[in-house]
């Protein structure tokens, strides 16, 4: 710690217990959980912001990333009815599912900039494992370099338990038909008591660590994410940190956090108010300070709206998702600030320009496919 950061936390009016934890994250050391507690419950969002900021550019210096991608969500057909879901064709007068070959005609049309496809859908009761390598497969004959990040684990679990076989072997499977990386959704809220109110026939905790753990194991990376701002509390949360926190010190497989914010238009959880934009600012702050072992911090747009993902750069995020097509249904049913989700290469490096970072055009796994000059 240098005498810069010393005298600013000196000159901070703190509780002492505060100025102990920013001691800890100013000289790089990891909080516990009572300490993240104390960061939601206590601390002042400015001094939140100085710390995620800190902790942002040790990590990742003034790099803030985005890719290249498009969203394909297979259908709206659910074996579950969450209640905070306004996707699935329980919510919706259209149950609707395309076919492989409108998926893969989607992908061969696609411009060859793009660098990934992101496919995430509901849990199709009839499709098992077998359907979606068929998938993949028929994808990477049409783009055989695009990465495909491709199935929450909740689909995952249920393609491979329908098809009678392990999670290692299922993993397998996908990972040979061309499965390259995990997004983070289904995690939800680890607390089962939580779980069961929002989500209560959906996989539980264990099996959604349990699928990234396998498929770490497996050398599949993935992604991670909280479901917050409905009826968990501040200990749910940080005890979902502690959990994410504790599995990436096993494996190491987690390339992103991506924290979403609970929407509330059209599902059965219409009644609670979302959280305002400053706790959201908060949850990307604490989330940034409490996850000192994953890299990146990602603020998904479509969700928030651009003007609230510049803001988020304040607050820890290094990461904007990606230049997306129009095709997200899952968050523009659910009342999200972007009707139309889309963003130009131009337009998301000016955004990030603009809050005097460096745009930086990444992979799927973080590697630096251009970096453009903080001046514009
Ligand atoms: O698991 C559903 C969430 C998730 C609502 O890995 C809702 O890069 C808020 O997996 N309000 C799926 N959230 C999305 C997902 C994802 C998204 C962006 C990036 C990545 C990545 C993964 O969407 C679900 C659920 O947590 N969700 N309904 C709602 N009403
Ligand atoms: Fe199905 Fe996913 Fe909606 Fe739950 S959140 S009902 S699993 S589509």
């Amino acid at each position: 710690m240098t005498d810069q950061h010393f005298n600013w936390i000196s000159g901070l009016m703190l509780a002492p217990e505060l100025g102990d934890v920013a001691v800890k994250v100013i000289s790089g050391n990891r909080i516990s959980k009572e300490e993240g507690l104390l960061l939601y419950e206590k601390a002042e969002l400015s001094f939140l912001a100085l710390l995620a900021d800190q902790v942002r550019q040790r990590i990742n210096g003034n790099n803030t990333y985005y890719n290249r991608n498009i969203h394909i969500e297979p259908t709206n057909i659910c074996l579950y009815n969450c209640r905070f879901c306004s996707y699935s064709h329980h919510q919706s007068s259209k149950s609707w599912e395309l076919t492989i070959d409108e998926m893969v005609r989607t992908v061969d049309e696609l411009h060859d900039s793009i660098t990934e496809v992101h496919i995430v859908g509901a849990v199709h009761p009839g499709r098992d494992i077998h359907y979606y390598t068929e998938l993949i497969k028929k994808i990477r004959v049409v783009k055989p370099s695009i990465h495909i990040k491709a199935f929450t684990a909740i689909e995952i679990e249920h393609m491979i338990r329908k098809a009678g076989i392990s999670l290692m072997e299922g993993l397998s499977m996908l990972r040979e038909a061309g499965l390259d990386s995990i997004p983070g959704g289904g995690a939800e809220i680890f607390d089962e008591k939580v779980r069961e109110v929002i989500c209560g026939k959906k996989s539980t905790s264990e099996a959604w660590l349990e699928v990234h753990e396998t498929a770490h194991r497996l050398g599949i990376p993935s992604n991670c994410t909280i479901l917050y701002g409905h009826i968990e509390s501040y200990e749910h949360r940080i005890e979902h940190l502690e959990r994410l926190r504790a599995l990436q010190d096993r494996t190491g497989g987690f390339n992103a956090f991506i924290p979403l914010k609970f929407r509330n238009k059209n599902n059965e959880l219409s009644w609670i108010k979302e959280v305002s934009v400053l706790e959201d600012m908060r949850n990307y702050a604490v989330s940034r300070i409490f996850l000192d072992n994953i890299a990146h911090l990602k603020a998904y747009w479509p969700m928030i709206g651009k003007q609230m993902a510049a803001l988020s750069l304040s607050f820890g995020v290094d990461d904007l998702d990606g230049t997306i097509n129009d095709s997200t249904k899952i968050y523009s049913m659910a009342g999200s600030d972007e009707s139309n989700p889309s963003m130009s290469v131009e337009e998301i490096e000016q955004l990030i320009r603009n809050s005097k970072r460096i745009p930086v055009e990444r992979d799927s796994v973080y590697n630096t496919i251009s970096k453009s000059q903080l001046a514009g």
